[in-house]
């Protein structure tokens, strides 16, 4: 019988402050984590001592490192003002460390302004665990009263916003700060929230970046660093747009299976490709995710598994990654296939879990606490387990 290609079980850590412990990733059953220098600011060249630094630290637990997620892009590269070119270089350079040290895989984003975009990341759910949840109600209030964003206004008919001023004045103070904190929390890894102030600032340098520069802009970047990311045996893999819709008025610009077919036609080379996000893909009832698979198999390079359960107003929460919008067993029994008819194993980590049993009332990562990921983990890996025994 031929080799059996099994998704590479990975878990994202955030280094040695994260109260996730490297052996606690190994105990769950994971080869390697997926991580990242969030010390060093965005920009900033990686250098080969920092990477290697952090890499023994996670060999010699017996773990690998060669998926990095995220090797941030500076915001003058998305805006394509200021010192584009210089960042553009150092993102070169850093590619070019990552791959002298092993590093296969690059996981970015060009979400603007903010990454991911959660308003609450302790929502109980009826089993006394807590989700990340993104309500779009509590989202456009922070938007017009809480950051009031030039402009949020004028998107909103007048009724709606007086239902949101209702809404609002249910709210408890406690309720909008912890909204307000956590809208602002934008960038992972990073325990510090934008004030409203910098995020203001940073919106007025998107002024005239609308939908078509912004994709402009990215093709640039890739068609500048995919070479040298071929050449150093790295494959790109960028993340789609969390919640994949427009977020303080900005544009999206990897939210459908239609954006995937644009950015895999700008920027053709073979280092090109995608972190397969489940959860936010499946966000979105437009999205066939098996039939993405199906079309953009071969460009797949990382898989982030979770699952979405939303309703038909815009709002979301992370369900259990066998429940919620997005069909698991459809999902692996693809990429199971996908992977024995390329002869390779795609690296995957189970992402984002429910806080529950003895991590609640720890301070951990929203989402990235250790009990719930590896609830998620263990049923992915039965899923993958009971799929692959077809072949
Ligand atoms: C959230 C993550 C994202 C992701 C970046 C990749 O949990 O999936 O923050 O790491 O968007 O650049």
């Amino acid at each position: 019988m031929s080799a059996i290609y099994k998704m590479e079980q990975l878990m994202r850590w955030y280094g040695p402050n994260d109260a996730v412990k490297l052996e606690h990733i190994l105990q769950a059953g994971c080869t390697g984590v997926v991580t990242a220098l969030h010390a060093i600011p965005v920009g900033e060249i990686w250098s080969s001592e920092a990477i290697k630094n952090h890499l023994d630290i996670i060999e010699a637990k017996g773990l690998t490192w060669t998926v990095v997620e995220s090797l941030p892009v500076h915001e003058e590269i998305k805006t394509g003002k200021g010192n584009c070119a210089q960042w553009i270089e150092n993102y070169k350079v850093s590619l070019r460390n990552l791959g002298a040290q092993g590093i296969k895989v690059v996981t970015y984003n060009f979400m603007p302004v903010l990454d991911w975009v959660r308003t609450n990341v302790e929502h109980v759910l009826e089993d006394g665990s807590e989700a990340l949840f993104f309500n779009k109600d509590e989202y456009d209030l922070f938007d017009l009263f809480i950051l009031k964003r030039p402009g949020a206004m004028e998107e909103h008919s007048p009724e709606r916003i007086a239902l949101l001023k209702e809404k609002k004045a249910t709210m408890s103070a406690e309720d909008l700060a912890r909204l307000r904190r956590t809208v602002l929390l934008g960038l992972p890894g990073s325990d510090i929230p934008f004030t409203e102030e910098e995020v203001l600032a940073l919106l007025e340098t998107y002024k005239d970046t609308d939908r078509a520069a912004l994709k402009a802009n990215l093709a640039h970047f890739l068609s500048e660093v995919c070479p040298v990311a071929e050449e150093v045996g790295i494959k790109m893999a960028i993340h789609p747009d969390d919640p994949p819709y427009s977020v303080l008025g900005l544009s999206r610009i990897l939210s459908c299976a239609a954006d995937v077919d644009d950015l895999m036609q700008a920027v053709p080379n073979a280092a090109n490709g995608l972190c397969f996000c489940t959860g936010s893909f499946g966000a979105r009832p437009d999205n066939d995710l098996p039939a993405m698979i199906k079309k953009w198999g071969s460009r797949i390079n990382f898989l982030h598994l979770r699952n979405t359960k939303r309703d038909s107003n815009g709002n979301f929460f992370e369900a259990n990654h066998l429940e919620g919008d997005t069909d698991m067993y459809t999902v692996i029994d693809e990429v199971v296939a996908l992977m024995q008819k390329e002869g390779r194993s795609i690296p995957m980590r189970p992402d984002h879990g429910h806080k529950m049993l003895d991590d609640l009332g720890k301070k951990t990562y929203p989402g990235y606490s250790a009990i719930g990921r590896l609830r998620g983990l263990a049923e992915l890996r039965g899923v993958e387990y009971a799929v692959a025994r077809k072949y």
